[in-house]
Order: structure tokens, then sequence, then C-alpha cells
């Protein structure tokens, strides 16, 4: 059910939720909570509702929601006892969970704001939401939520609307946009692209053109066919120096060369001969080294949110990497081109009419890689678009199956727009089992006899 945008609808919850935040921060408001996702985007909207509440000289705590247990669990330990209303809480790029959320908030006397882009479940009557939440959530009004907006451009839109000072904050919106929209910036979209048009005429970002091999941008050409995983480049991917360097030697090109310092000859010739393209890309300009290229950064966050949080939080206040999270990106990005090239060509996958499973667990592919792997295995095509992916394994310390559920653009386009959350919903409605997601992208935790009842049915659910 892809309905047109309708932009008044959305632009005039944002303005409600806008105006009643200025009202009663002047009033009532003092000590606010800010809850987000623990990846890039979700660090970049924190950081914006953090900066915008400086700005308000307002009193502010935050904590970092991963989605390993459900709201009720997770709100225990932050909601106070006093339920005063001076408290208020602000979720950005988590909390569409509406049928978790709801009754919760409901039994709340407290303000919730929740800036989100991720899809709600079809079960919630968005016209009768509780009083004191003000949902601002562009996917209800027919947005999409990664092509259209991300979490950081909301926060972005929500906090420039209070404090237009913001906008020198645009470079976090940037970097929650690269994370979640996985393309180049010339493919940016409605939201997102005002957004970044809005904050490249600022200056605050430059835009510039070349070619694209996300994940090694900062790179030399040699590491950048090895290491890029948007475009993974068939054949060079995950692949040995040797292999690439015979190829940039009867290009004439010196492997050592930076990808933005390739001339239109040399561009050219490696777009004749691989299946890579020009495209627009990001560069922080107050930063350094890899922190400088949008993608990447974003890319970085995403890692150490996983690794370390704390270290992600620092990070992104920082000009310059450190060597602790430049080798931590370099393991990861060296794994992930590895294993996409050990998904396309030898991991043993079980392939239904609608579905295809791929058990990664027992070591072929760490857990902590299996959701990329899986979302950039589908960003490139390298399985059959038309079918699911149900990718993951065996989670030691819940003993249940992890998967990583993604489909391709395609994929929704010839069903009718049922895509990952949806699903999900059906796999929750049969066989229980805890996540949540977006069309194209979603994660669940299952029993392992309800993931085998979920691989029999798979075709009858899709
Ligand atoms: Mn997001």
């Amino acid at each position: 059910m892809s309905m047109k945008p309708n932009r008044n609808k959305f632009l005039a919850d944002l303005s409600n939720a806008v105006d009643n935040f200025i009202d009663n921060s002047n009033s009532h408001y003092n000590n606010i909570i800010a809850i987000t996702h623990n990846d890039a985007d979700g660090i970049g909207s924190l950081k914006i509702i953090q900066s915008l509440l400086h700005k308000m000289n307002l009193e502010q705590d935050y904590f970092i929601y991963n989605r390993s247990s459900s709201w009720a669990a997770y709100l225990k330990g932050i909601l106070p006892k006093s339920h005063e209303r001076k408290n208020t809480f602000i979720f950005t790029d988590v909390g569409s969970s509406l049928t978790e959320l709801i009754p919760i908030i409901s039994s709340r006397k407290e303000d919730f704001y929740i800036l989100d882009h991720h899809e709600v479940d079809d079960k919630v009557d968005l016209d009768d939401l509780p009083e004191n939440l003000f949902f601002v959530n562009p996917t209800v009004h027919g947005y999409d939520g990664l092509d259209h907006v991300a979490g950081a451009t909301l926060a972005y839109m929500f906090a420039k609307s209070i404090k237009p000072a913001i906008i020198k904050q645009g470079w976090l919106a940037v970097i929650g946009i690269a994370g979640d929209s996985l393309r180049s910036m010339d493919k940016l979209k409605s939201f997102n692209k005002d957004v970044y048009e809005e904050i490249v005429n600022e200056e605050i970002v430059n835009d510039k053109e070349g070619l694209i091999l996300f994940g090694a941008m900062n790179d030399n050409i040699k590491n950048g066919l090895k290491n890029s995983i948007l475009p993974f480049v068939k054949g060079y991917g995950g692949e040995n120096d040797h292999k690439i360097k015979s190829l940039l030697s009867e290009l004439d090109i010196d492997p050592n060369k930076k990808i933005v310092d390739l001339n239109p000859t040399e561009i050219n010739s490696l777009i004749m001969k691989t299946h890579i393209s020009k495209g627009n890309y990001a560069i922080i300009p107050q930063k350094q080294g890899l922190l400088r290229h949008a993608f990447e950064h974003s890319l970085l966050l995403n890692i150490l949110s996983f690794k370390n949080i704390s270290a992600a939080l620092s990070i992104i206040q920082q000009k310059s990497i450190t060597r602790y999270a430049q080798g931590i990106y370099l393991e990861y990005i060296n794994a992930l081109s590895s294993n996409l090239k050990i998904l396309s060509n030898e991991l043993p996958h079980i392939e239904t009419k609608k579905a295809i499973f791929i058990d990664a667990g027992n070591g072929k592919i760490p857990p902590s890689n299996w959701s990329d792997t899986a979302s950039f295995s589908t960003v490139n095509e390298l399985l059959n678009p038309n079918k699911m992916l149900f990718l993951g394994g065996l989670e030691k310390k819940t003993q249940m199956m992890k998967l990583s559920i993604r489909c391709s653009r395609g994929y929704l386009k010839s069903h009718e727009g049922i895509g990952v959350n949806n699903v999900i919903s059906k796999v929750k409605d049969n066989f229980g089992g805890m996540g949540g997601g977006h069309k194209l992208a979603g994660g669940l935790r299952l029993s392992i006899p309800s993931y085998n009842k979920l691989k029999e049915n798979v075709d009858n659910l899709l």
C-alpha cells in the first residue's frame, strides 16, 4: 500500500511538535531525556538534539536503545517513579513500535516526542494517540523511511525549526543520511535531498563528484577496489592484491593513487572495465582522514555502535580518527568485503519459492557482521533479488536464532509494497519472537522451534 506522500500532513505534525516543545520548554520542561538508536543515524540524531537542548539551556540526559529488549523492560530502568512534568522524553530514530509504547505512554504524565522514520505497526489507530505523545513520523504520511528521510534528517528539521543555528550541525544529518540511505548523494530524494542541498549551500558539507567506492573513499584505488562495499566490485572485492594490481597495471593506473585524485581518463577506464560508476559524495571539511568522508564516517559509527558505543559517541566529536578506531574499521571492512565474496561464491543457502535462508552461524560469518553482510549483499544484488533474504544463526548469549531479514526495492515493487517489517509482524503473530524494522530491512530473534516452523511455512507467509 504505497500511497502518495502527503507533505502538508507531515509538516503539520512536525510543526505541532515544534510549537508544543517551544511553549513548554519556556514553562515547565526542565529535564529532557533523549533516547536514540545505536547506529550512525541514531547517534547523529542524538547529537543534533543534544546541541539543540544545549542552545536552549535545558538539562539533559540520554540513553541508547539497541532494541534487544522490549520497550517495557527497557523503559522500566529509565522512567522516573515521580511522573513529574518537568521531565520530557525525545525519542529519535526509534519509537515506532507503538503497540508496545502507547500503553506505557498513556500511563504517564510526562510529554513524549517521537521523531522516527521506521514504519509503524499496522494495528495502531493514529488518530487516537495519547495526548502526551507528539508523534512525528513521515512514513505514516506515505514517505519512504530510507529513501526520503533519515532519522537524523528528521531530528535536524525539528531542531532547526526551533533554533535555526542548528544548520551548523548539519553535517550530523549528512552522516545519518549517508549511513541509512546507502546511496551516493546524487541519488537522494525528498527531505534527504532538500536537507542535504541546504547544508551543502551553507558550506557545512562539501559535495564532490567522482568514482564511487564507498567504504574506502579515503583510500587508494588498490584498496578501494578490494574494500568497496558499495558497490561490491565482483571479481576484485575481497580479493588479493595481485589480482587487483594486474588490472590497474593493465589500465596504467598507479595502485597507490588516492581514489579522490584519479583523473577523468583513469576514471573512465575503470568504469569501462568494471561496473563501478561515478556519483557524488559528501566531505565534512572540518574533519581529517577517514572522518572527512561522510559515508565512511557513518560506517565507522555503525561499526563502533556494535563494539563500543562510548567510542562511537566520542569519535563523532573528534576531528581525526584514533588508531584504535582505524584498526577496527580496517578489520571490519576487510572482513565485510571478504564475507560478501564468500556469500556470493560459496555459502550454502536454502532457497524456497519466495525466500532464501542462509545459516551464517558456527563461525562462517561472525555475528557482528550478519546484519551488514545481509544489507550489502541485498543492496549489491549478489543473490536473487526477487526473494526475501533471511541471514543469521544461533546467538550464543540468548540461544535464539538471530536473523537479519532483507529484500530489494525490486522485490517490494512486485509484492505490492509488502516488505520486511510486514513479514516480521506476521512471523511474530504466528511464531512469536522479537524484532522490527523497515520495508527493506529488519531484524528478528526467534526460538529454534519457531525458526524451523518459519522455514517450513515461509512461502505461505510471504
Ligand atoms: Mn535510522
